[in-house]
């Protein structure tokens, strides 16, 4: 049995890829381009400067950092008036009981996010006392792919990586976790996602049965 679960949120949690997209999107149209769901699908689990990097790859514009800083301000203002609407119902399926069953079994659990926002989302959906360790894009420096969240979420919570489950639904992620040494299970449709140890559609689908 693994001593220790550490979640991603955006994606795992909570569906904030929405509220990223609308807010990315109003953006690229004040830029004069539109920016699709299947462009969006690339700044999954992507940091925000990442993520602005890309998008403007998409309009084929190149800005000095000033004018990126900026936009990337602005749609994070954007982005925070939308996830301050949120509230518990929009924890997805699953999440609440299987974050239920690990206390209930001792198992510790950490949240792994690239999310500036994340103590705010907490906040909304009322699970921020839930976790045991919050490591989020405020502490971390090296983005996903790099290990860094995973590893700093072990360590908080003084459990050794090969004792760590990850669950992750960006490929970044899924990769963060195995460069971490940890065992990880994809969230999401296992026919795009690759390199996980197992696969479940969403958390409904975990058991600690199935943990172990
Ligand atoms: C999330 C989202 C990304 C977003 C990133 C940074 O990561 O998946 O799309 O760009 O956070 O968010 P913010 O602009 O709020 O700092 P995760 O790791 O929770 O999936
Ligand atoms: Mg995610």
């Amino acid at each position: 049995m693994p001593k220790a679960v550490l979640f991603d949120l955006d994606g795992v949690i909570v569906d904030t890829a929405k509220h990223h997209f609308i807010a990315w999107r109003a953006l690229a149209r004040e830029l004069g381009f539109e920016f699709t769901e299947q462009d969006n699908e690339r700044l999954k689990g992507v940091s925000r400067m990442d993520s602005l990097t890309i998008l403007l790859e998409v309009g084929g514009l190149t800005l000095p950092e000033d004018k990126k800083n900026a936009l990337a301000a602005k749609k994070n203002d954007q982005y925070v008036k939308a996830i301050k609407q949120m509230d518990a119902s929009e924890i997805l399926p699953g999440v609440t009981d299987f974050l239920k069953a690990l206390k209930e079994a001792g198992i510790k659990v950490a949240l792994g996010s690239a999310s500036k926002n994340a103590p705010i989302i907490l906040n909304q959906i009322e699970l921020y006392d839930a976790f045991d360790a919050i490591v989020d894009g405020n502490v971390i420096k090296k983005a996903k792919p790099d290990p860094e969240v995973f590893l700093k979420g072990a360590e908080l919570l003084g459990v050794a990586p090969q004792d760590c489950v990850v669950f992750e639904d960006a490929q970044a992620g899924i990769q963060a976790g195995k460069n971490a040494g940890m065992y990880v299970v994809g969230v999401g449709d296992a026919n795009v996602l690759t390199g996980a140890d197992d696969y479940v559609s969403d958390l409904s689908e975990m058991t600690l049965e199935r943990l172990k």
